[in-house]
């Protein structure tokens, strides 16, 4: 048997190779202008602070401003700044503050992305998610997993404006394709049953009544007393209240997890990958996957971390690793 020469089409040069990778919208592998594989995460997304006081006064020109009616959800999204981003805070998350003033409602409807709010500010705001209706008070953290109706409301029992941290994945659902929404048809859920306790709502007291009883400090080190939310909270996204006395620094980490920090109490400082980002009470702080980063109390501090570990996890794509410090570090003169 005589092996015939293989059928080339013609092509008989690499110029003439790659002109028929053009025609067909096919790329030889080494050949692209990027790899497609790299050793491990690449710097993308940056580490970044955003501080309530310089939001919070935006917010409330907002307010006044843009009509609540139109605006539905009146709320603010802390876009990640590197250049030509347009949306996301990490990778997975977006992070936005929101404002409802008395008076005011946010009409029911549902996506497929999961949200999740911390309530910085503000009494006699209720949150309705599929049928329940539940007070927000500050420190409060309450879920909205996908696809449930939800609408907010601020009955007027206060003249407080209520300000609180949205977390939402909607850039993952992004990434998958999978977005669907929908208002709810009559604007409101009509069916209610109010209740203090209910799986979406963590109380910051019972948060604290938690804290207060942990013996141990976690084994990441990243925090002196931490407690999760849930178990996970939401499939997608993980919640941590984690506590630091006045001087303490954490050990310092890195993980494919993304992370966004609301600090519900205290002071201090997040070292991330270079980056210094000072925070107070009410400042959201974005560690991209993968940024080694410590945090460094000033004053006793309380942060809600939420982070897509579940999701990473699930994946089989959840690394961990501890990099130096140990637990029990004080800094002094803080
Ligand atoms: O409160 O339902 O920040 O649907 C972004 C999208 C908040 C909400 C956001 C939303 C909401
Ligand atoms: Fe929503």
């Amino acid at each position: 048997m005589t092996l015939e020469p293989a059928d080339t089409g013609g092509v008989r040069s690499l110029d003439e190779l790659y002109s028929a990778f053009d025609g067909l919208s096919i790329e030889g592998g080494w050949h692209r202008r990027s790899p497609a594989l790299w050793p491990e995460p690449r710097r993308t997304l940056v580490p970044h602070g955003w501080r309530f006081a310089d939001v919070r006064p935006i917010l409330a020109a907002a307010g006044d401003l843009v009509d609540h009616e139109m605006a539905d959800r009146r709320n603010v999204t802390l876009t990640n700044p590197v250049e030509g981003n347009i949306y996301p805070t990490v990778r997975t998350l977006v992070a936005a503050y929101q404002l409802i003033r008395p008076g005011e409602a946010a009409k029911a409807h549902r996506h497929t992305p999961s949200a999740l709010r911390i309530i910085l500010e503000g009494h006699g705001t209720y949150t309705v998610v599929q049928g329940t209706r539940v007070e927000m008070r500050p420190g409060d953290v309450l879920l909205t997993p996908s696809w449930l109706w939800h609408s907010h409301a601020h009955l007027e029992t206060s003249d407080e404006d209520c300000y609180w941290v949205d977390v939402l994945d909607v850039p993952l659902v992004h990434l998958l394709e999978t977005m669907f929404f929908e208002r709810y048809p009559g604007d409101f859920e009509t069916d209610v049953v109010e209740a203090d306790e209910a799986p979406i709502a963590f109380r910051w007291e019972d948060s604290l009544r938690r804290l207060g009883a942990e013996q141990q400090q976690p084994e990441h080190g990243m925090a002196h007393r931490e407690i999760q939310l849930g178990d996970p909270a939401m499939r997608t996204i993980a919640l941590h209240v984690q506590e630091m006395p006045a001087g303490w620094t954490s050990a310092r980490s890195r993980t494919t997890a993304n992370s966004v920090f609301t600090v519900v109490e205290g002071s201090g400082r997040t070292e991330a990958d270079g980056t210094v980002i000072e925070w107070e009470r009410g400042d959201v702080v974005a560690v991209p996957s993968w940024r080694p980063y410590r945090h460094v109390a000033s004053s006793d501090a309380r942060l809600v971390r939420a982070s897509d570990e579940p999701l990473m996890s699930a994946l089989g794509l959840l690394r961990t690793e501890r990099l130096e410090g140990t637990s029990a570090q004080i800094e002094t003169g803080g």
